[in-house]
């Protein structure tokens, strides 16, 4: 029981395909406390029914992070439900359709404000509200994507996007790092999840990654919620800073 006695907020659980959900499940089956967040009230039912399908107790609180009123009601919110925060999983990202097809250079300046909005800077909107919670410690994990440090087809302004989310984690692991609060980003293989749905390629992209990577497979949510499980809990306790590539190894490769 790696998580006993912790609470946890999950950002990002979309449906039982989601990354996040997987980080529940592999938080939620080690006895940590849960609180699954959803961006509306629209999204609150089918979020309840995924927080009913855990194995531990989980609720559900609205929180959308591009909006600062939201993200200062739910912070709210979950002081009430917790008396203190022990983790928090990031697994958000938007950028607006029309961003992910074509050529980067074509990027439209809302384009770029919205990607970086939604998918980076909610990393440190929510480590600042959050991070005063964890008075006992703590660990956010976040999640990225190779298209961060190297050109991938049609991921475009996620790049820079995930670029910023990485350098933050470095800047948020120094800032909150004397008080025990520790901050790494997970880097996945691709994964059809409700993220990659409508994206021209992506099956071209699967293929490649099992054909390529050292481990001649593809990345499984499972896979990933393990290895945020390691570093939500305290096997993890000197790592901080950092970027934990969970691809197969697909990274490692120059061809
Ligand atoms: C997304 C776009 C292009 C290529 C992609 C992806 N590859 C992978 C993804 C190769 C693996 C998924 N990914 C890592 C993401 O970060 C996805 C972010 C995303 C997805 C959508 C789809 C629907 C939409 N906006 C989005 N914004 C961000 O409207």
């Amino acid at each position: 029981m790696l998580l006993e006695g912790k609470t946890g907020v999950l950002l990002g659980v979309a449906n039982k395909r989601s990354i996040a959900f997987a980080c529940a499940k592999a938080a939620s089956a080690q006895g940590a406390k849960l609180i699954l967040t959803c961006q509306n009230e629209r999204l609150e039912e089918a979020t309840h029914k995924l927080a009913e399908a855990l194995p531990g107790e989980a609720q559900v609180v609205i929180c959308d992070v591009s909006k600062d009123e939201s993200l200062d009601a739910a912070t709210e919110v979950i002081a009430g439900l917790a008396p203190q925060l022990d983790f928090c999983v990031h697994s958000v990202a938007f950028a607006n359709r029309e961003e992910l097809e074509g050529r980067f250079s074509q990027t439209s300046r809302s384009g770029w404000h919205t990607a970086l909005d939604v998918s980076a800077y909610s990393l440190t909107a929510v480590a600042k509200r959050f991070a005063p919670l964890m008075t006992e410690g703590g660990s956010l994990v976040t999640m990225s994507y190779l298209g961060a440090v190297r050109v991938m087809p049609n991921y475009n302004v996620m790049g820079p996007a995930k670029a910023a989310l990485e350098a933050s984690v470095r800047y948020l692991a120094n800032d909150y790092g004397p008080q025990g609060v520790r901050v790494n980003a997970v880097s996945s293989g691709p994964i059809r999840t409700l993220a990659a749905s409508g994206i021209s390629g992506f099956s071209q992209i699967l293929d490649i990654a099992k054909e390529r990577s050292p481990l001649r497979r593809n990345t499984t949510p499972e896979e990933v919620g393990d290895a945020t499980l390691f570093l939500l809990s305290d096997l993890s306790r000197g790592v901080t800073g950092t970027t934990l590539w969970v691809d197969s190894g697909y990274h490692t490769m120059g061809l």
